[in-house]
């Protein structure tokens, strides 16, 4: 049996207004090829499906799109909710999904052993268990109990993340203990590199847990979450695929891949990184006009898709002209590729120390907690009031974006 590993589609993704479909559509097209090649019989997808909890239509009619393909292919998939998804709308096509082998898991189960999912093979036989944990959200880990055990709210997350999956291994190993089993995963793990793209999971990702606390019962951990691809704690059974394709700037030099797994006799092999063809350069380009005139001039990207190119020009003095230039520039570059960003720093520039963001700074740029400590700041709060008002903040901001997505 041999099963694959991806997570973070994020579709719907805006990168500075334009969107990343193009490379998505790609990555499936692709994606398609490399199931029928290697003949894959069970895919995960361990969250972050859509980028936002209400997803456009056109979006939507991609995931389904690249649903129906799979139902084709006749494969076993499971798809679990990440922090960005909603739960709702993961898990309202989920009977008719079922029936044609895909099982989505939006959210947590009431019942957690309805996470464990038996692997079948041809005749029929369980072959493998998949611990299909979603992305756990603070009330499925906090109760008033928990919130009297443990006194610090990131303490609590933590702990019930620990007692999901402990619960889980001890629920297989008593119903399952000859079988080999895979958990999945949305969270963020200790030591784990992230890149810019990701949303704090919990408390300012302060919760984030030990690789330690998974099981040994589980053979391998398929997660999602951060970006880049990579193994934990020097342990190659746990992993994050990463997202297929950059999400941010800061992911442009990433080697997007997924991972491949093998069940052999009742064995997993070694995992193995099968690497995701780039179709488009994420390129940052900095220094000054002269230089940056060079740069533009020397680049010669070579992907399928037009270059999304970020122009960042530093110079000394301000001047209206180098506005211009760079102005210029933009447009004189703009049939070769897409200029998302064209930022001018003046180094020397003491016009407005006061101001809080860099100028042209977007709102689409901005994380909501970066804005609420720069005001903190601005207000001057003392230090030890801020974590207090920083935790208390991030509460109202996830309870407002999960009433957002209902
Ligand atoms: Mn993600």
């Amino acid at each position: 049996m041999k099963i694959l590993h991806t997570a973070d589609w994020h579709i719907g993704k805006v990168l500075h207004k334009q969107g990343l479909r193009a490379e998505l559509e790609l990555f499936f097209d692709w994606l398609i090829e490399l199931l029928k090649v290697e003949d894959i019989d069970l895919l995960l997808v361990s969250g972050d499906i859509f980028d936002l909890a209400n997803p456009a239509v056109k979006d939507r009619e991609l995931y389904y799109k690249f649903l129906s393909r799979l139902i084709h292919l006749k494969i076993k998939v499971i798809i679990t909710g990440g922090n960005h998804d909603a739960v709702g709308l993961l898990n309202a096509p989920k009977n008719i999904l079922d029936s044609l082998n895909i099982t989505v898991v939006g959210g947590a189960k009431e019942n957690i052993e309805e996470e464990l999912i038996e692997i079948k093979n041809e005749q029929g036989e369980i072959e493998l268990i998949v611990a299909a944990v979603p992305f756990l959200r603070d009330k499925d880990l906090r109760s008033k109990e928990t919130d009297i055990l443990y006194k610090n709210r990131t303490e609590a997350i933590r702990e019930g993340i620990k007692k999901h999956y402990a619960e889980l291994a001890v629920m297989c190993e008593k119903k399952y203990s000859t079988l080999p089993a895979i958990a999945m995963g949305h969270l963020y793990t200790k030591g784990a590199l992230t890149s810019e793209s990701e949303r704090d999971i919990h408390v300012g990702n302060a919760a984030a847990v030990e690789s330690n606390i998974f099981s040994k019962t589980f053979d391998y951990v398929a997660l999602g979450h951060i970006h880049r691809p990579q193994v934990i704690g020097k342990n190659n059974n746990i992993r994050y695929s990463g997202s297929p394709i950059a999400l941010s700037f800061s992911e442009r030099s990433d080697n997007k891949s997924l991972v491949l797994l093998e069940l052999k006799s009742g064995q997993l092999a070694e995992p193995k990184v099968i690497p995701i063809p780039k179709f488009r350069s994420l390129k940052k380009i900095s220094g000054d006009l002269v230089s940056i005139r060079e740069k533009l001039a020397a680049f010669q990207p070579d992907f399928v898709l037009s270059s999304f190119v970020e122009i960042e020009v530093i110079e000394e003095k301000y001047s209206a002209l180098t506005l211009a230039s760079v102005d210029e520039i933009v447009a004189k570059h703009s049939e070769e590729f897409t200029i998302l960003k064209a930022r001018t720093t003046f180094t020397e520039d003491t016009r407005d120390t006061a101001a809080l963001f860099e100028e042209g700074a977007h709102i689409e740029d901005l994380k909501p907690i970066d804005v609420f400590t720069k005001l903190m700041y601005q207000q001057e709060i003392a230090t030890e009031q801020q974590t207090q008002l920083k935790e208390a903040f991030i509460e109202l901001l996830e309870k407002a974006t999960q009433e957002d997505a209902l």
